[in-house]
């Protein structure tokens, strides 16, 4: 972490002072969003629009179907909408870099006046003019919470269950080591002033999956392999069981978190043969290994506990190489520290 990156950390003044400034908004996240993407974009867009301001969103990928409940979730739209909108202000939210929003909507919307970047990622660059990175946080939607509380206006209903989505699915439904107090008190606070549900939210977001990735599931569980020391599992996944299946790379979603609950293992590992013969690769910790510094001797990033990478190499090369180095991290790291 360097010093201009710790001076831009906390940085919540600053930017309230430039929204304040400023009336065209464009806000964006990372492609193949998940809930912490749309819950932050949104819960901002509502937060700005409340203020007065015209915003916009623009993503390169549709919001998924699981996410069509959320409030104004259809004023989402594409790189094709952009035409001559011309934002005095781009938001970047829970992007690690500024690619990650997709190489078209990427530089389609600048230059800007200023590029604000808000993210929680302990790998997030700082690339914007004001970067709000907090690695602490337990998801993007908890930052824009905390800035919504400095700048002292209730929040809105609507605001608050797109909060309380991206802080639910950062933290595995409140199961992951960055579901702190502060984050259940937010929840609880959320809970209260948005008058919805939680198990609502809960069963919109993880129990509308499609039978067809259920039978992909089933393809890649028979592939699942363990070390003989049981520390590290691995399972993969193949285009031919995407074309079997009927299902693209996307389902793959989540299946590595099935595979870090094996009794015993500290690594574990999903990859993913792409169309064009790379792989993708999703990696978790139990709390020995710190996975996004393994991630990162492949080019990739991401938390403690969970990282992830691309690697060019076909996918059983990619589990071999991974396997090695994920037991070489094991095998340096003394057994009673524990990464948080
Ligand atoms: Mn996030």
């Amino acid at each position: 972490m360097n010093t201009q990156y710790m001076a831009d950390m906390h940085n919540y003044g600053t930017l309230l002072a430039l929204l304040d400034r400023y009336q065209y908004f464009a806000l964006s996240t990372h492609i193949n969003p998940d809930g912490d993407a749309i819950g932050s974009e949104l819960s901002l867009y509502l937060f700005l629009t409340d203020l007065g301001k015209s915003v916009r969103i623009f993503n390169t990928d549709a919001v998924p179907v699981n996410y069509r409940f959320l409030p104004s979730w259809n004023n989402i739209e594409d790189v094709h909408s952009v035409g001559t909108y011309r934002p005095e202000v781009m938001i970047v939210l829970d992007a690690s870099t500024l690619e990650r929003i997709g190489k078209t909507l990427s530089k389609i919307l600048l230059p800007v006046h200023t590029l604000v970047n808000i993210d929680h990622h302990a790998t997030a660059e700082a690339f914007g003019d004001i970067n709000l990175i907090n690695p602490s946080a337990s998801s993007t939607s908890e930052i824009v919470y905390t800035l919504i509380k400095h700048h002292q206006t209730p929040i809105s209903k609507a605001c608050a269950i797109c909060l309380y989505t991206g802080l639910m699915f950062d933290t595995g439904c409140f199961r992951y080591s960055n579901a702190t107090a502060e984050t259940h008190r937010i929840a609880a606070e959320l809970i209260e002033v948005g008058e919805f549900a939680p198990d609502e939210v809960y069963r919109y977001v993880y129990e509308h999956i499609p039978v067809s990735k259920i039978r992909l599931l089933s393809e890649i569980l028979r592939t699942l392999q363990v070390t003989d020391n049981g520390k590290i599992a691995s399972v993969y996944a193949t285009q031919t069981m995407f074309g079997k299946t009927g299902t693209t790379p996307e389902a793959v979603e989540g299946v590595v978190n099935q595979i870090q609950a094996i009794a015993g293992v500290e690594v574990a590992l999903c990859v993913c043969e792409l169309p064009d013969g790379s792989t993708k690769v999703s990696l978790r910790s139990q709390g020995q290994v710190d996975v996004s510094e393994l991630a990162s001797e492949f080019e990739g990033g991401g938390h403690s506990r969970a990282a992830g990478c691309r690697i060019v190499m076909p996918y059983l090369s990619a589990i071999t190489a991974l396997t090695h180095c994920a037991q070489q991290y094991i095998d340096q790291t003394p057994r009673d520290v524990v990464i948080r």
